[in-house]
């Protein structure tokens, strides 16, 4: 095979993402291969991430990303024009340098990301290989564990649920078709029994249901009922996990964590007294860090519940070593906000055993090789690394050739619900199947030292 197969053709556009706001979708050419790539778009975004360029004008209430595709369309395609498609960290690294940023403000990561996607697809396709093994080699074969969000709050949904994501994860399952299928059995148990308590059914930016429960006991014990009714056990079949996107929630000038949803709860319950007194209206629920740490304990007493993500604030780096301390022994501490897939942050929480485990959002980054290096550093620290979806997706399904490409063993990217999410989803029964031998590692079950 030719190893040398320059870049021909680059051109961006504009597309809808899956809450209607535009994103952009390249096409890479290399000689006589095209393929194509699209970004997705966060809405708890870290304040760390690196620039998605928007226009700020008229169109789109601001969101129209078409100065983006011109400088893919312009400056990056005369960059890359005759660069070699297989040189994806080469690639990667001119874009780095002629945006010259620390956050990709000038060109965008949103930019970038997308030719450095379409690029390895391009690369892949003209050797003849699907994604996950062009990125990942011969031994990608491990498939990951799904974390499905079926019950949606925080910012991803108009519910009164303070925390933004609760997740099953089917751990006893021996295949990832199966765990699908449990999950999936679950979603649709889980239906049923809100309709039986005359809940709302409306799901939120992620696919999971979205109906008013007080607070995350009242979902983990809902949750419990919807893995029983649906024929499985807590804690072996089916664990939880849950995104706390704690960063929404931080207040920086008192420090402390506020409760919107709790609150407004609360409130309520209040005023429903016969007696209420006219002065008990301001209930604010407020955690300090120790007390949201206390607040984990105790869920994770109570409940199967083996991974929290963004448990805290994304520049309390005290209070995440804290928590670590309190809980890294039995529980998966998931820094997203945290460490904004940015190997330079990663480091510092190594550095300060600030959690145990890093979500990876390339677009966090902006391109594929700092994602890919973001995963390396992890690995080697003993840090585990989720792949994950954004709450803003399209149909683009690399995540799910990520996931298998670099032996993660955990996807985060939704329900089995909205395509976009499906999406990932199927994909990664295409590649399991492909695989013939459906291997699937447990990351939790699975103890290497064995
Ligand atoms: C998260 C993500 C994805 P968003 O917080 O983990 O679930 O949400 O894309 O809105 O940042
Ligand atoms: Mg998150």
């Amino acid at each position: 095979m030719n190893h040398n197969k320059p870049i021909t053709h680059i051109y961006a556009r504009q597309i809808l993402d899956s809450r209607g706001n535009p994103t952009l979708e390249t096409r890479l050419t290399a000689e006589d291969v095209t393929e194509r790539a699209a970004v997705p778009s966060g809405a708890s975004t870290g304040e760390h991430e690196a620039v998605e360029l928007r226009d700020n004008e008229a169109a789109y209430l601001g969101k129209s990303v078409l100065t983006a595709a011109t400088h893919v369309n312009d400056a990056i395609h005369k960059l890359l024009n005759g660069d070699n498609v297989f040189d994806q960290r080469k690639l990667d690294y001119r874009m780095i340098q002629l945006d010259g940023t620390p956050n990709k403000s000038k060109l965008g990561a949103n930019s970038m990301l997308s030719v450095s996607l379409a690029a390895a697809r391009t690369a892949a396709a003209a050797c003849r290989q699907p994604l996950y093994r062009y990125l990942g080699g011969c031994n990608a074969n491990r498939m990951p564990v799904p974390m499905m969000n079926i019950l949606n709050g925080g910012v991803h949904a108009k519910n009164d649920l303070d925390f933004q994501e609760f997740m099953i994860m089917p751990v006893g399952a021996d295949s990832f078709h199966d765990a699908l299928r449990i999950g999936t059995e679950i979603y649709h148990t889980l239906k049923k029994l809100l309709e039986t308590e005359h809940l709302a059914t409306a799901v939120g930016d992620e696919g999971g249901f979205a109906p008013n429960l007080k607070d995350a006991y009242e979902v983990f014990d809902l949750l419990t009922r919807a893995v029983e009714e649906a024929g499985y056990t807590p804690g072996s079949d089916i664990v939880f996990a849950m995104d706390a996107a704690a960063s929404e929630l931080y207040d920086c000038s008192s420090g402390c964590y506020y409760f919107p949803g709790e609150s407004a709860g609360l409130h309520a319950a209040i005023h429903d007294q016969p007696d209420a007194a006219s002065d008990s209206h301001d209930v604010t629920v407020t955690r300090t860090t120790d007390e949201l740490i206390a607040y984990y304990t105790d869920l994770c007493d109570r409940y199967p519940l083996v991974s929290i993500e963004d448990g805290l604030d994304e520049n309390d780096w005290e209070g995440w070593s804290r928590l670590t301390q309190q809980l890294g022994d039995r529980v998966q501490l998931v820094g997203d906000d945290l460490f904004v897939t940015n190997p330079a942050r990663i480091a510092k929480g190594i550095r300060l055993h600030a959690g145990n485990a890093v979500l990876i959002k390339f677009n966090q980054i902006g391109t594929l090789t700092e994602a890919l290096d973001a995963i390396e550093l992890a690995h080697r620290h003993g840090y585990q690394t989720i792949i994950s979806h954004r709450s803003g997706e399209t149909e683009d399904t690399f995540i799910a050739d990520l996931a298998v490409a670099t032996g993660s063993g955990q996807i985060k990217t939704g329900a089995p619900c909205r395509s976009e999410r499906v999406a990932k989803y199927n994909r990664l029964l295409e590649i399991e199947e492909a695989l013939f031998d459906s291997s699937y590692t447990n990351p939790f079950t699975h103890n290497d030292s064995e």
